[in-house]
């Protein structure tokens, strides 16, 4: 099994941990399926490439980021949206791996959002120094659903805010196999993710594989 940094093996899955009302992480939910999400990863970045979105304020985002499934996150200087085509190449996205679906509807319904059926993944990719400044997620139409997010790789601090962007948030350890929901009360928290400390993860290497999942359309 492999080692966290503290050169203990990681905790069987238990049960979910509440932070907010609608909000709860599954540590390591994901661990016993990591190396299948890890791979499939892989291939569905190998089809559509990562690239470093531009904010509407112009600045290229220090995540790699791509999607897969019927929808795709994108940014540009012209705002954030969906889109079934990725811009890049002007084909679909590739088509959502099945142990990527089973997983989110099986993570969403632990933390009590039964039903979850997600057409939109975004894969972001995190090397060392990268980060996530606060954020709400609000470019779905579909605010009913939940978002699961699932962590491969290097551990990162999770920012968990308030509704107001000046709430000042509460900080979380997100390791290899952890998954987080996000719904209900919780929907528009506020959210990031600190500068991503330098490291070598035995099976991902120098990196933090992150995947969101959305219903968006
Ligand atoms: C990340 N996550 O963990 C970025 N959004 O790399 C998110 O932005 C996020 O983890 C909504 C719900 C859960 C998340
Ligand atoms: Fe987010």
């Amino acid at each position: 099994m492999t080692q966290n940094l503290f050169g203990e093996p990681p905790t069987p899955y238990a049960a979910p941990e509440p932070i907010a009302p609608g909000a709860a992480l599954l540590r390591g939910f994901a661990l016993d399926q990591a190396e299948a999400l890890r791979q499939a990863a892989q291939q569905v970045i190998a089809a559509a490439h990562l690239r470093h979105p531009v904010t509407p304020g112009g600045r290229a985002m220090s995540v790699g980021m791509t999607n897969c499934g019927a929808l795709g996150w994108t940014s540009s200087r012209t705002g954030y949206r969906y889109s079934s085509t990725d811009p890049l190449s002007g084909q679909p996205w590739p088509p959502m791996p099945a142990c990527f679906a089973d997983i989110a509807a099986r993570a969403a319904a632990e933390a009590g959002f039964e039903g979850f059926a997600p057409d939109a993944c975004l894969i972001n990719r995190y090397e060392p120094g990268a980060r996530m400044s606060l954020h709400q997620d609000r470019d779905e139409s579909d605010l009913g659903a939940p978002i699961v997010s699932v962590s491969l790789g290097l551990p990162a601090v999770f920012l968990f805010g308030g509704l107001q962007r000046s709430d000042r948030p509460a900080r979380y350890g997100l390791a290899h196999g952890d998954v987080a929901v996000w719904g209900g009360a919780a929907r528009l928290a506020f959210h990031g993710v600190a500068p991503l400390a330098d490291g070598e993860h035995p099976r991902l290497g120098r990196q933090r594989i992150n995947l969101t999942f959305r219903r968006a359309g």
